[in-house]
């Protein structure tokens, strides 16, 4: 008769090797408990039962499996999570690249099972929350670790006590009819236009004629030199991607090779990838030389919404009326990548083609996919209105605010 396999917990780092004062690292799942306990060791060198010390944080050393030499001083907080066989261990280690990589090994001879942060079940801030159970607490501290700007930290925020929780509250909590929760939840349901774009940040493909200045204005926008720039047509050959802020929205913007007629098999390439791009953009920027008097203009009628800037406005350019009316349709901007002219009026334009112009910083927000499931839930059984339907839609609103765990 075969043994009963050992449970695998797996064991992942959640912070980068590298020059650091801490390193942490995670063991989740069932068996954690015995797996760290087996390699931890107090100052006196006695082994730590950890299933006695949940909740506790243990200063101890962690030891190599293989010679039973000490790695490093560590703490280690244990947790039995409420779920079934949901054992969570913490350890924070000396940062730098050994250490870490040391216990990953010991983790490793004690029966884990490697694995990424993000492949661990429930990975989340810290690795303590768990997305989908938490609800919007849990979605709030998640994103915040990946937020780029200070707006998007400060709305998530936002969300926690007030905005969408808050709000939700009183949905829950008020004796208000099918028709009144319908219309507050609809509401609720526009904001998700921008409020997704907080976590997956939108992309812009800025494309257009050779030369245009596509690649200043896309370091004019960033605020960096991360495409080169010169005087030679065809200088952008594979799409360059910067992380910008405009207005403190986060933006993936893709600068692309230019458009006109390839000269070898290298740039057709390029141009082709820059199409590429421009089909799976958000948003695309359009940058014309307004001083080409003989600029190629390609169908950029296609499904994105487009933005036409009209480069080099500081030299001899056109002014927008002599914009041909098969572009004028877009919504136009003068720009000059040099000057910085038209700036403001680009970043604007932009957002607005993106639906994100009126970010609110107070008020509630939906911003994952999962809140917006469990709204539309909601609003779907709210049509036809009855008992069971308003049961239904407010099941549907406690899971958006507490998570699909309750
Ligand atoms: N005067 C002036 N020159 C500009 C402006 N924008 C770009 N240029 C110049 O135009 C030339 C081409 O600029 P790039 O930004 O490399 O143009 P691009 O569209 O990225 O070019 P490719 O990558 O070759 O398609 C460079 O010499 C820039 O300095 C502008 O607004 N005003
Ligand atoms: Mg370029």
């Amino acid at each position: 008769m075969s043994s009963p396999q050992r449970p695998c917990p797996q064991a992942a780092l959640l912070t980068p090797l590298g020059p650091a004062g801490v390193t942490v690292l995670q063991v989740i799942g069932a068996g954690a408990l015995d797996c760290v306990g087996s390699i931890l060791r107090d100052a006196k060198n006695r082994t730590v039962n950890l299933a006695d010390k949940s909740n506790r944080i243990i200063r101890g050393y962690i030891i190599d499996p293989a010679d039973q030499q000490r790695i490093d001083e560590v703490l280690v907080h244990a947790q039995h999570l409420a779920k079934p066989n949901c054992e969570l261990v913490d350890i924070c280690c000396h940062g730098g690249v050994r250490p870490g990589q040391k216990i990953m090994e010991a983790l490793a001879l004690a029966g884990a099972h490697p694995v990424g942060a993000k492949d661990l079940p429930g990975a989340g801030f810290a690795g303590l929350i768990d997305r989908s159970s938490c609800g919007i607490v849990g979605e709030v501290l998640d994103h915040v670790c990946h937020a780029r700007t200070d707006l998007v930290v400060r709305i998530l925020l936002e969300q926690l006590e007030g905005g969408l929780t808050a709000g939700l509250n009183r949905l829950l909590s008020e004796d208000l009819s099918a028709e009144q929760l319908l219309q507050v939840i609809n509401h609720l349901l526009t904001t998700w236009t921008w409020g997704k774009r907080l976590t997956t940040p939108a992309t812009i493909a800025v494309t257009g004629p050779t030369n245009a200045g596509k690649s200043s204005l896309a370091n004019l926008l960033s605020g960096q030199r991360g495409s080169i720039v010169t005087s030679q047509p065809g200088t952008t050959r594979d799409w360059v991607s910067h992380h910008v802020s405009l207005e403190g929205l986060p933006i993936v913007l893709i600068d692309t090779a230019g458009h006109r007629e390839p000269a070898d098999a290298l740039e057709a390439e390029a141009i082709a990838r820059a199409v590429e791009q421009s089909r799976h953009a958000d948003v695309q920027l359009f940058v014309i030389d307004g001083t080409s008097r003989q600029a190629q203009f390609p169908d950029i009628a296609g499904q994105i919404p487009t933005v036409l800037a009209v480069n080099k406005a500081d030299l001899d350019a056109w002014s927008l009326d002599a914009v041909p009316p098969e572009l004028a349709k877009h919504i136009c901007i003068r720009t000059s990548a040099v000057t910085g002219l038209g700036r403001a009026e680009l970043t604007l334009a932009l957002l607005k083609a993106l639906g994100c112009e009126n970010l609110s910083q107070t008020g509630p927000v939906v911003f994952t996919k999962r809140q917006q499931n469990r709204l539309q839930r909601a609003a779907h059984a709210l049509q036809v209105p009855s008992e069971r339907s308003l049961a239904t839609a407010r099941n549907a609103l406690s899971e958006c605010l507490y998570g699909d765990g309750i």
